[in-house]
């Protein structure tokens, strides 16, 4: 598949997609953006397995190719447009923040996930009191990692300055308030502050809650211009 302008397929509502976006325009790449929609299974289409058989977003397609997982498009797009680098070049720096960003696609994701499933839509008998409170709990150990990190990395995760690792982490992290988690950010001055610098950025503006154009239309548009045969 050949695009004019790369093509990133996501969702509004996917922190993967989030972070993925925080990159791109962190990096100033000119790209589209075309949403799907999850909550009708668009994922599932066939049209859209054809592009990821995982039938997941975030998906992002440019001349090189299509790629798929959040991870191996921030990587790809580290090494299409190098600046601003947002990986380490030194190996540990990069073993640490590979594992912020694994630390961020399932510890972190899954407090977000099971929240969200207990409190913003709940199951029909109600959120469960003790699950909720051990999901809390875990948010906050969470970011007490986050915050003892950014404590003894001069306000960035890794490598003293704004990397991937604090693009993932804040994508996931970002959502934590809307579950009251903390109530206050009491006790977690450097991640108050650090959350209010990224989203003081242009990028994410550019990011927060984005809807592309529609897969259908991309899909009539794109069928409509494909030579014939
Ligand atoms: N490992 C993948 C996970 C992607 C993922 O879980 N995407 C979610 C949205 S945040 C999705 O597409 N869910 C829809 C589904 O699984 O049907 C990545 O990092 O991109």
């Amino acid at each position: 598949m050949t695009e004019p302008r790369p093509v990133l397929f996501s969702s509004a509502r996917s922190p993967h997609c989030f972070k993925v976006s925080l990159v791109l325009h962190e990096k100033g790449v000119d790209f589209e953006r075309v949403e799907i929609d999850l909550p009708a299974r668009e994922q599932k289409t066939p049209a859209f397995l054809a592009l990821n058989p995982l039938g997941q977003v975030p998906v992002y397609a440019d001349e090189a190719g299509v790629h798929v997982d959040s991870l191996v498009i921030m990587r790809h797009l580290d090494r299409q447009h190098p600046e601003p680098s947002l990986f380490p070049a030194d190996a540990t720096a990069l073993a640490d923040a590979l594992a912020w960003i694994e630390l961020s696609s399932t510890a972190m994701r899954d407090v977000s996930h099971h929240l969200y499933w207990q409190l913003i839509e709940p199951p029909e008998a109600g959120p469960d009191p003790a699950r909720v409170a051990t999901l809390k709990a875990e948010g906050l150990t969470l970011l007490a990692r986050v915050e003892a990190a950014l404590d003894a990395g001069d306000g960035w995760l890794v490598g003293g300055s704004l990397g991937a690792a604090d693009l993932s982490v804040f994508a996931w992290l970002y959502g934590y308030a809307r579950f009251d988690l903390p109530t206050s950010f009491d006790g977690f001055e450097h991640v108050a502050d650090w959350r209010a610098r990224i989203a003081a950025r242009p990028s994410f503006e550019a990011s927060f809650g984005r809807r592309g154009r529609p897969f259908a239309t991309w899909l009539a548009e794109r069928a409509a211009t494909a030579p014939p045969g």
